[in-house]
């Protein structure tokens, strides 16, 4: 009884003394959509299976700035309202790593990052074929900042494409989002958007510290010990 207990309380020490950490890893991408980026991350290096990967932890930031507009000359005989939205979207790709997510499906950290705006344009003025600017048959949307983000813990069963001495490669495609499903007969024009974000991937994993490898050989020495102790 008195070496059972004796046995497991240093071995509880033992697992104290296992240390959480975490690797972040962020990459950045840029540009005037439509584009694409190849993002090169890390691997996760478990040192010969010593460490142990807990999770994979993926955030994706999508970012559209201020400034980029879009302007719409109604041209048909009839007003016309409705919502109009400009901006980004993107998704991820890859042919290296798996992106099951840990609650179910594929992660393709799809945004929108956009602004909208809701424009009544009264019938056409009569500039007939003409892009004008002119009149209440144009409004204009202007895009404010916008900055949307999505994450996802990864499946664990395809962490073993995340961990080795190597690297991988995410895709990032960003795309100009444009929106003014609700006119028809129109002409637009603007200048287009700027989009620029991140992906950002932790990994959450434990080392065995020296200090608990000793303890545990401190566990293995006492159980020993006792039982020598015990039988003699
Ligand atoms: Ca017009
Ligand atoms: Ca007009």
């Amino acid at each position: 009884m008195k070496k059972t207990v004796l046995t497991i309380a240093v071995l509880i020490l033992a697992a104290r003394s296992l240390q959480a950490a975490v690797i972040t890893q962020t990459k950045t991408f840029s540009g005037q959509p439509n584009y694409s980026s190849v993002l090169t991350f890390n691997q996760f290096d478990d040192h010969g299976g010593t460490y142990t990967l807990n999770s994979v932890f993926l955030t994706v930031v999508l970012n559209t700035a201020a400034g980029a507009s879009l302007g719409i000359d109604n041209d048909g005989a009839q007003s016309a309202s409705g919502l109009v939205e400009f901006g980004s979207n993107g998704s991820i790709t890859s042919s290296d790593v798996g992106l099951n997510k840990a609650s179910g499906g594929t992660f393709y950290g799809s945004l929108a990052s956009v602004s909208g705006k809701t424009m009544n344009l009264s019938a056409d003025d009569n500039d007939g074929v003409l892009y004008s600017t002119a009149g209440t048959d144009y409004g204009v949307l202007t895009t404010s900042a916008t900055s949307k983000s999505t994450n996802a813990y990864i499946k664990s069963s395809v962490f073993e494409d995340y961990i080795g001495a190597g690297t991988y490669t995410l895709t990032y495609g960003v795309n100009q989002y444009m929106n003014m499903a609700a006119f028809s007969g129109v002409q637009f024009q603007g200048n287009p958007v700027t989009a620029d974000g991140s992906i950002s991937i932790e990994y959450d994993y434990t080392i065995p510290e020296p200090a608990s490898m000793s303890l545990i050989a401190v566990a293995i020495g006492a159980a020993a010990w006792i039982r020598r102790r015990f039988i003699n």
